[in-house]
């Protein structure tokens, strides 16, 4: 019986590139300042919530020639959140970086996410069991949660844990949320003076943890390049069959970065930008008038197929919806506790929600099928979050499109047939071999999270930057969490959050669509990106995505 498959036995030998920075050795660098920072808004409670951890400078780390003296340490770390290709890669490289320190230093891994630091469930991390997932996807060496660090009771349990173990560091590997819950640990251990660092990693498929200093999170890549396989291979399918239209949601929460990156790796007929739509104040009727238009050109054309890209969050943006479900969020937060509601039958809930809600909100909930009504009352995710993950936006869709087709064909404007396939590609990419880029990315993370914990710094994401080139000119340094933060309403009341990054509708990568969909709505021009190639090549096996590439040539005309 086989153990590992062919390719996992190579992947494991692969050795991730680090910058140059970097590559000189964890004990033989110095720590270069910048200015002091500010958040991005709501400065005034930002500053009075995060008064020890606030307004810290932007870092960057040099190569020196002096070596620095290696204290023992303990360092815990803690995988937050949906997978996203690389975690190990960041373990990998934290642990490489702390033995190279110090070979009598000891890496903890906390088990099932943020809980694990507060039950005290964790392993340490042996030479074998690193080596076992180097450049592996997925999070399974110590798996991963979702839940929310906010209580005085659970920073107390997580400094009893860390304190057992004689951590003195933990480094939290994950997206906004899971970062905002390092910002808040990071500001309470320096509050109660527990000599505990804390270090972000930025960690999300969904490609919207991103600003000036973070370029993008890692898992990005990969999980974009593998979607766009799929699509390419379905474009190929509709192509040959010519046959039927393909609806496919795509994950990446709300920003639609995911479904962009794909879109310019692909070219299908119909790109739906949930953040276009939302400036647009386009309404649902409107969304779907727009794809039932290209669905009948096409026909005309005597093609009755095509590929539409639905991004997971479009349901929040389209402003009726959105108005709708955060009236929601707030009568469901009210009704948390009620027995009455929580123990009702099915058509009981829809009915005290219809009444609860306000009178326009109410009718857009009452016109909604049965099955994305229900799919809305869904438990919100641990940070107060609707989990678009599974509302069927897709199928809502496709029965809307129908209907619209039906009604046109009625009037004579259209006459073709409509077929449909769904798909939701979002699972499928979080946890595939990370591409070179993301295998070299996140070890470098990981090893920079060590080296900010060396300079004594807490409460900083690990940053490294100049993606577009090659890794050894990549900058490697630190930016202040709180620089990313701002009040949002979560639950029903003003939380700190981290800043969403939302695709931005000037910026070069959404305007390469804007010149192009119209084409690509009629006329098929397909791209088939084929498989992630780890091995062969650099002009296939080092390639970046659009969206990066797109950016950082944009920075640099701006200079
Ligand atoms: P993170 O923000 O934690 O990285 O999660 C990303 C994501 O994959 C989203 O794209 C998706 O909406 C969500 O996780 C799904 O969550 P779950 O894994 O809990 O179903």
């Amino acid at each position: 019986m086989k153990e590992l498959s062919s390719l996992q036995i190579e992947r494991l030998k692969y050795q991730p590139k680090l910058p140059s920075s970097l590559s000189g050795g964890i004990n033989n660098l110095t720590l270069v300042e910048g200015n002091k920072t500010e958040c991005v808004k709501d400065a005034e409670q930002i500053k009075e919530l995060f008064k020890n951890t606030y307004g810290k400078p932007v870092v960057t780390f040099k190569s020196s020639n002096q070596t620095e003296d290696a204290p023992v340490r303990n360092i815990g770390v803690i995988l937050s959140g949906g997978q996203a290709p690389g975690g190990h890669n960041v373990i990998a490289g934290l642990y490489d970086a702390l033995k190279q320190s110090n070979p009598q230093n000891k890496l903890y891994g906390f088990l099932g996410g943020p809980s694990g630091i507060i039950e005290g469930e964790y392993i340490e991390f042996t030479p074998e069991k690193i080596n076992a997932y180097r450049n592996t996807g997925g999070f399974d060496i110590i798996g991963s949660g979702r839940t929310k660090l906010e209580t005085e009771e659970q920073f107390q349990k997580a400094l009893k844990v860390c304190q057992n173990l004689n951590i003195t560091g933990v480094v939290i590997i994950g997206g906004d949320d899971s970062n905002t819950n390092a910002a808040m640990l990071a500001e309470w251990f320096v509050k109660n003076n527990a000599g505990i660092q804390v270090i972000g990693c930025p960690k999300t498929i969904d490609g919207d943890l991103k600003n000036e200093q973070i370029e993008i999170s890692f898992g990005f890549d990969t999980a974009t390049k593998t979607y766009a396989e799929l699509i390419g291979n379905i474009l190929r399918d509709a192509n040959s069959a010519k046959k039927y239209w393909h609806f496919v949601k795509l994950m990446g929460r709300s920003a639609t970065h995911v479904g962009l990156e794909v879109a310019l790796q692909t070219q299908p007929n119909i790109t739906l930008i949930s953040e276009e739509v939302e400036q647009k104040q386009m309404s649902l009727k409107q969304i779907v008038n727009y794809i039932a238009d290209i669905v009948a050109k096409r026909a005309d054309m005597g093609k009755n197929f095509g590929i539409a890209l639905i991004p997971e969050g479009l349901i929040e943006f389209i402003p009726e919806i959105k108005s709708m479900i955060s009236n929601l969020n707030d009568v469901l937060a009210t009704l948390e506790n009620d027995n009455s509601y929580t123990s009702a039958d099915e058509n009981t809930k829809f009915n005290i929600i219809k009444n609860k809600l306000n009178a326009a909100d109410s009718a857009v909930y009452d016109s909604l099928p049965v099955m994305i009504k229900k799919q809305l009352l869904m438990d919100r995710d641990p940070h107060g979050n609707v989990q678009v993950s599974k509302i069927e936006t897709e199928k809502l869709l496709i029965e809307m499109v129908s209907n619209k087709l039906t009604e046109m064909k009625k009037a004579g404007t259209y006459n073709g047939k409509f077929s449909a396939q769904c798909h939701f590609f979002g699972y499928e990419g979080r946890c595939a071999f990370p591409s070179n880029f993301d295998a070299d990315y996140c070890y470098s993370l990981g090893y920079n999270a060590f080296a900010l914990m060396k300079f004594g710094l807490t409460g900083y994401l690990s940053s490294v930057k100049n993606l577009s080139s090659p890794a050894n000119e990549w900058v490697a340094g630190g930016v202040p969490l709180t620089m990313m933060m701002n009040m949002e309403k979560r639950h029903g009341q003003f939380k700190p959050v981290i800043k969403k990054a939302l695709v931005e509708l000037n910026g070069p990568v959404f305007k390469v669509l804007e010149e192009n969909r119209e084409k690509w709505a009629l006329e098929d021009k397909y791209i088939f990106p084929g498989s992630i190639q780890y091995f062969g090549p650099s002009c296939v096996c080092d390639i970046t995505t659009e969206t990066l590439k797109l950016e950082n040539a944009a920075k640099l005309t701006a200079v």
